[in-house]
């Protein structure tokens, strides 16, 4: 009786990990009665107060205190208590977002997992969406190229494209989901990606063939199918690390100013940067991809979730980069067209004076190791409403007004003379 329930359990266990089926319900992480509240952080006792709940059981920072004052905490219902005791003794002033964080897990993704098809009324699991970026090889093999670029710690492929009308057009890197909770980043790059292919919007055709597009929606595949399978608000990869604890931030990991601040050294932690630069197979192997195609890529793009920034280099230091009035002011442009479509509202500037401190980051590491001048990383939508958790229903118009922000992008940098094929070199 006892080895024929072991058995199953191996069973089960071989179907998840070979399939694309969902966990059981004992074995998926719940939020029933957990709340999420924005809080005003107006001074440094409140800061503090905020910093040092970070790694505490039953507290989870979905943002980090900002710079303009607000972070969004989520409490555990055993803590709620203790936690508005906190709070008032303090200016903390919170504002009661989510009342039960499960709800909104439940009712983010209507559908559920739908195989085969691809669309961007629901979001998919990763066999999906490689099936699909599959699909795009044996329909356009003139211009889809596929391309393993890395592996991941339980052996899944970090599968991508190279879009190309025209061999050696300026290179444009574009990175996705390297946090797994952040499921509209892959959504909007596998949008972007279709748009680039199928649109007949005059503009759109112009950039999707006056460059050369690599594209990677899931960099972080392990974790992406972790949130799916087991829990929601999973961050990081999912190597054991220590102390019983799984994963490095992916986005702590690249070597350039490498655990230099916004991190913790407890592995637990969400900001854990792993214990050396590359200690985690998904950057390392990422890395020398980038590395084999660098001369010819003149920027790196990457989508993260939420809070509405277009952020500009460096996260270690507030110390601008070499064309930072450029990037701002190719950045403005972009964030204009992007509110032009629906109203959202989007703010530039360099990750230090706009958000926190956050070393070792994927975008850092190819601007400073390869001066790649035109880079950014967009935090999609939305200010904190969902957070994570965005509806599918949002998926579609935060994939549009992106697109938007990207072709004014680019047509700004061609016009500063970025990535023009014209010039001998298009890089600075
Ligand atoms: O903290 C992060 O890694 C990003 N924010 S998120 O809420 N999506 O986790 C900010 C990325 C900063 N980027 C770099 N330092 N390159
Ligand atoms: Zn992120």
């Amino acid at each position: 009786m006892e080895s024929s329930c072991t058995m199953q359990a191996v069973f089960l266990h071989l179907l998840l990990l070979f399939g694309n089926i969902d966990a059981t319900d004992d074995e998926r992480k719940r939020y029933d009665g957990y709340r999420l509240y924005k809080v005003f952080v107006p001074d440094d006792e409140s800061l503090e107060l905020l910093t040092n709940m970070q790694d505490d059981d039953g507290y989870h920072l979905w943002l980090r205190p900002m710079i303009n004052g607000t972070a969004d905490v989520m409490i555990s219902p055993a803590r709620i208590q203790e936690f508005m005791q906190k709070v008032n003794t303090t200016k903390l002033e919170p504002e009661l977002m989510m009342d039960n964080v499960q709800k909104y897990i439940d009712d983010e993704n209507p559908r559920g997992n739908v195989r085969g098809a691809f669309d961007w009324l629901g979001y998919h699991r990763l066999n999906t969406i490689y099936s699909w970026l599959d699909s795009l090889v044996t329909q356009h093999p003139e211009i889809v190229k596929p391309i393993i670029g890395g592996s991941s710690y339980e052996g899944r492929r970090i599968k991508g494209v190279k879009l190309s009308y025209k061999e050696g057009n300026p290179g444009i890197f574009i990175e996705g989901g390297i946090h797994a909770r952040e499921w509209i980043s892959p959504a909007v790059v596998t949008y972007i990606l279709n748009e680039l292919i199928l649109s007949d919007d005059s503009r759109v055709r112009y950039m999707a063939e006056s460059y050369d597009w690599y594209i990677f929606p899931v960099f972080n595949p392990d974790g992406y199918e972790y949130t799916h399978t087991t829990n929601r608000l999973w961050r990081k990869t999912r190597r054991p690390t220590g102390r019983g604890c799984y994963g490095a931030d992916p986005n702590r990991n690249w070597n350039f100013h490498w655990a230099e601040g916004g991190v913790s050294r407890n592995p637990c932690s969400e900001i854990y940067p792993g214990d050396k630069p590359f200690s985690e197979t998904e950057t390392r192997t990422m890395s020398q991809y980038i590395d084999s195609i660098q001369t010819k890529i003149f920027s790196y793009v990457a989508f993260h979730s939420y809070s509405q920034l277009l952020l500009i280099p460096y996260g270690h230091s507030n110390k601008r980069v070499s064309n930072y009035d450029d990037l701002f002011q190719i950045g403005n442009y972009s964030i204009n067209a992007l509110s032009q479509r629906y109203g959202t509202r989007y703010k530039v500037g360099n990750i230090v004076d706009i958000i926190y401190v956050a070393s070792g980051g994927s975008m850092d590491w190819v601007r400073g190791t390869y001066n790649i001048p035109v880079t950014y990383t967009y935090e999609l939508r939305d200010k904190g409403r969902y957070g994570f958790i965005l509806p599918a229903s949002q998926i579609i118009p935060t994939a549009k007004e992106t697109l938007d922000s990207l072709v004014a992008m680019f047509e700004q940098a061609a016009k500063l003379g970025y990535g023009s094929s014209m010039t001998a070199q298009f890089r600075l």
